[in-house]
């Protein structure tokens, strides 16, 4: 009797099994569930887990839960999760080329950051593969603005402000404009602002909104500097063992989580910055004096880039200029 239990549920376990391990792939994001690069990971992650029949399912942990977004690429590049999402522009300081979408007033719009991210996309691939890593799709952030406690008319009032940055382009932006950067992680922003270790920021208005920062700032400029990506990438020995059927199902996912994150990207942009006047907020330009300013100092940023991202960095910008 004994026997006949093993060999039955033997049998069944057999039948069940599918031909290929199944694998649970873990993917931490650093940004907050509700943020519409965690909904799009998502969506991403179901479309993975149901094309490969669970083969391959994919768990996201949102908000930084799993590992903060400073120690995502490395979680990734190591085997400590097989896949992750990433800020790349704060891996700078690896490679300069990763800041290549935070070139100030280079790409101003969605459609400028969509063409200058597909020419730089096989050099970033390149850099990314001397990392164990594969990149399989990037979504831009909606146009980058200055958020104050205050009114901010001229780089003048800028002075002495405490400055959240989110990498080194944001905290260079700070030291030119005479304000004192700390770097802070979206996920903590709410509390740093609260507490008055910061007063200032450059970010999107979906990220203003989503850490409901008009309970401690006041303004929101927009200034559309440049428009960063969030970057999926996979670790490259993993993908290496992923059979052709599934890397194309995967890679399917991927190009369909592009184009929905670019158009919830877009959406999300008037939405937000409703939310933030909804909240209390004073939400418009930034005045023409300030801008003039700004693209002064954008000037700089960009030519510093340049010295930084060497010919790769110039062929980038060369052939993004050939094609506008
Ligand atoms: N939000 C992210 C990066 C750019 C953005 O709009 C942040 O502030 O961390």
């Amino acid at each position: 009797m004994k026997l006949k239990t093993t060999l039955t549920v033997a049998a069944t376990t057999a039948l069940a099994l599918p031909a290929v391990a199944a694998e649970n792939w873990d993917m931490p994001l650093a940004y907050s569930a509700s943020n519409y690069h965690s909904e799009n990971a998502a969506g991403f992650a179901e479309c993975v887990t149901e094309g490969t029949g669970g083969e391959i399912s994919i768990t996201t942990h949102p908000g930084g839960s799993l590992f903060g977004g400073a120690d995502i690429k490395r979680a990734i590049q190591t085997g400590q999760v097989p896949i992750g999402e990433r800020l790349l522009s704060a891996h700078a300081n690896e490679d300069a080329v990763f800041s290549y979408d935070n070139v100030p007033f280079l790409a101003t719009s969605f459609e400028d950051a969509e063409k200058l991210a597909e020419i730089a996309r096989p050099t970033i691939e390149k850099v990314l593969a001397e990392q164990n890593l594969t990149l399989l799709y990037s979504v831009p952030w909606p146009p980058q603005g200055l958020y104050f406690k205050k009114e901010v008319n001229s780089v003048a009032d800028m002075e002495g402000v405490k400055f959240r940055s989110y990498n080194s382009t944001t905290a260079r932006l700070a030291e030119l404009t005479g304000m004192l950067p700390v770097t802070i992680e979206a996920a903590e922003i709410s509390q740093a602002f609260a507490t008055g270790v910061a007063e200032s920021m450059i970010s999107s208005g979906a990220t203003g909104y989503d850490r409901k920062v008009w309970e401690s700032l006041t303004h929101f400029y927009e200034v559309n500097a440049w428009l960063p990506r969030n970057s999926v990438m996979v670790n490259s020995e993993v993908w290496a063992g992923v059979s052709d059927a599934n890397k194309e199902i995967i890679t399917g996912c991927a190009d369909a989580a592009a184009a929905a994150g670019l158009e919830k990207a877009i959406g999300y942009t008037q939405f937000t910055m409703d939310g933030l006047a909804d909240g209390g907020m004073t939400v418009g330009p930034a005045g023409d004096g300030l801008v003039e300013e700004l693209k002064g100092v954008g000037e700089t940023m960009a030519a510093e880039w340049l010295e930084t991202a060497g010919e790769e960095g110039a062929a980038i910008i060369d052939a993004y200029k050939a094609a506008n």
